[in-house]
């Protein structure tokens, strides 16, 4: 049985930390339809951001402000994610997906111009983390529909970033080690702020 029910909140305790393995494994499919015991554990993920971006839970409970959260993260290697946040236009986005999949992204890239940063890296990160600026994905919500989600700028960065963790890879794995701010040739890269 796992900690995550519904009296259970998560702090930064539960969330792993770089150097543990289970942030480099990819992880696996979830069963559907939904068990009770996934659908608490997604339900206090979704609690944490919520809490992580109240500025007096997160001085209480000591969070770091999330606009993300993947199921290794907190230990769990299922391919689940939430996200939470507002994009850079002012529109609120939240997630709860299972078993997401890229269906298509565009060609052109965007990238956060003051870098990412995620909460399993306790250290400064420096350097571009090329993003496709457009992303569609599909997958399954929290009541089992399939769900198709299309996102561009700095949404479809959060939810690449999100991905990534379910398949083992870390923001920085993107960063060229030699020239941080390296950004790739021979393809339409714009910052997210400069965006239309
Ligand atoms: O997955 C994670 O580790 C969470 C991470 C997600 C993320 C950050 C930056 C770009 C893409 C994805 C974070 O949420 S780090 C904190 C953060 O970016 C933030 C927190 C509160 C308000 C605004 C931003
Ligand atoms: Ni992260």
């Amino acid at each position: 049985m796992s900690k995550y029910n519904s009296n259970y909140m998560i702090t930064m305790k539960d969330i792993v930390r770089e150097g543990n393995p289970i942030l480099r494994e990819v992880t696996k499919e979830v069963m559907l339809p939904l068990s009770e015991e996934d659908k608490e554990t997604l339900r206090c993920m979704m609690d944490f951001l919520k809490n992580s971006q109240e500025p007096e839970i997160a001085r209480k409970y000591k969070l770091r402000g999330g606009v993300g959260l993947s199921a290794n993260q907190i230990g769990l290697n299922k391919q689940m994610f939430v996200a939470y946040f507002s994009d850079e236009k002012g529109k609120e986005h939240e997630y709860t997906v299972i078993n997401p999949k890229i269906v298509s992204h565009s060609v052109s890239m965007t990238y956060l111009p003051e870098s990412e940063g995620c909460l399993s890296v306790d250290r400064p990160v420096q350097g571009y983390v090329p993003r496709y600026e457009r992303l569609k994905v599909k997958g399954f919500d929290l009541s089992g529909e399939e769900i198709m989600i299309k996102l561009r700028g700095y949404a479809s960065i959060v939810i690449q970033h999100e991905m990534d963790h379910l398949n083992g890879i870390m923001f920085f794995d993107h960063i060229d080690q030699k020239h941080p701010y390296k950004l790739p040739k021979n393809v339409e890269i714009t910052s997210l702020y400069d965006l239309e």
